[in-house]
């Protein structure tokens, strides 16, 4: 070793134990919530997304008690303010908002002694550590389903839980973390396998006569970039190379089949936020759920997505807000269900309607499942609200337990009415 790799060296092992200090484009960001309160301060709001703002939309509102939350550059913040009081539109902002990025959530720890902690954020490699694990320890009830690599190679592991693998059940189909940033999604991904397999209630009840196919992490490239330094932990998209810029991903929430970005989409493959991608299922990622879709299309009878955040529970359509399909009341009656549900464990409630009714998207998901493979039930889910995707790890041990109580809800609906009914 010479003497400059001793130092390199040095300095890293000191950094990995006290923890240095990372620049971070966001650390003069102002995060700023708009509170617009009827429809012409949300059509307002709307001129905020033209891209000589540089602002980047976190989440959107429907204007009833909740916010359009935004990050706004350095010197930028002032002309928000100024256009928000030229609107008589309520706001509150959060300075320096990248210093609030906990370091501490990336640092690989030592797991190997302690096994895996399921209040915890953890590394990809630890993710399908703990999906081996399960799959050794319980061959007859985990299976561990390898459906292809990530654009960037990482394998992908479908995790199937059944207590008959033969009996040809209705299926539960949840995936989670197709959006890099939103750690929450993964982390309950991850709570449910655990519970299912290890409650021994579950045995009982939620694995009784139907299956659960989770799908933990959609996006493995972008999750661990967003795990690799502050100033990457707000990625959303993919980490696909476009072949004519020199930009990287695409939405994978967009990139779904199914009256393909019709709306609320970019079509510029350097947008930070909602590239569909140069066509539909141009991802390797939403290629592996299309195809865990279809190969199960019969016995499907719910998908759920999981996202964060603002506490929404919403199904089709997503691509438009004009109108709703048919089945409507069915969707709306068991996303109540679910809410309830999480509300008596403690939680807060869902809002529910229709994705569109929120804000217009296509290229979901969710669309593809219920208008494409005909799936009956099909969600996306938006864990927590407040703390926007930085959900602090000390709260996971508070509320995955509470969403936990709306997946007995669903999985007690579709038993109820699917069971036995082979198709
Ligand atoms: O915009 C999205 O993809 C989802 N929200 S998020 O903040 N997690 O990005 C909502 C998707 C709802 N479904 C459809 N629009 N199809
Ligand atoms: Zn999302």
């Amino acid at each position: 070793m010479t003497c400059r790799s001793i130092i390199l060296f040095g300095v890293l092992a000191l950094c990995w134990q006290v923890g240095c200090k990372e620049s971070n484009k966001y650390d003069s960001y102002t995060l700023i919530r708009l509170f617009p309160s009827d429809s012409s301060q949300i059509e307002a709001v709307k001129y905020l997304e033209e891209p000589q703002h540089q602002v980047e939309f976190l989440k959107r509102s429907r204007g009833f008690n909740d916010s359009t939350d935004i990050l706004v550059p350095q010197g930028r913040a002032q002309l928000v303010e100024d256009f928000a009081k030229s609107e008589n539109i309520q706001y509150d902002l959060k300075p320096n908002y990248g210093r609030s990025f906990e370091s501490l959530e990336r640092i690989p720890r030592r797991r190997v002694l302690r096994g895996f902690n399921v209040y915890e954020y953890h590394s990809y490699a630890a993710i399908l550590d703990f999906i081996d694990t399960l799959a050794n320890r319980y061959p007859n009830l985990v299976e561990a389903q390898n459906i292809g690599t990530s654009f960037q190679g990482r394998r992908m592991k479908l995790v199937k839980i059944s207590q008959d693998h033969n009996a040809g059940n209705p299926i539960i189909f949840i995936d989670a973390g197709i959006h890099a940033r939103e750690w929450v999604a993964p982390a309950m991904a991850l709570y449910l396998i655990h519970r299912l397999v290890n409650d021994p209630e579950a045995r009982k009840k939620e694995l009784s006569g139907v299956d659960w196919y989770i799908l933990p992490v959609v996006n493995p490239d972008g999750y661990e970039f967003t795990r690799a330094s502050k100033s990457n932990r707000m990625w959303r998209k993919t980490r696909s190379k476009s072949k004519a810029y020199d930009c990287f991903g695409v939405d994978g929430n967009r990139n779904y089949g199914f009256k393909w970005a019709v709306s609320g989409v970019s079509t510029n493959p350097c947008d930070k936020e909602t590239y569909a991608g140069p066509k539909p299922f141009s991802e390797p990622e939403t290629q592996m759920v299309r195809n865990i879709m279809m190969d199960n299309a019969k016995r499907i009878k719910l998908y759920v997505s999981l996202h964060s955040y603002g506490q929404y529970l919403v199904y089709p359509w997503g691509y438009t807000g004009d109108f709703v399909p048919k089945e409507w009341k069915k969707l709306d009656a068991l996303a109540r269900q679910v809410s309830d549900a999480v509300e008596g464990a403690g939680g807060r409630p869902f809002r529910v309607m229709s994705a569109g009714q929120w804000y217009p998207a296509a290229g979901g998901s969710d669309d593809f499942a219920f208008g494409a493979v005909g799936v009956p039930y099909s969600y996306t889910m938006e864990l927590t609200d407040g703390h926007e995707f930085l959900f602090p790890e000390y709260l996971l041990r508070l509320v995955l337990p509470q969403f936990y109580e709306g997946f007995k809800a669903f999985g007690a609906q579709i038993k109820k009415e699917f069971h036995g009914s082979r198709g």
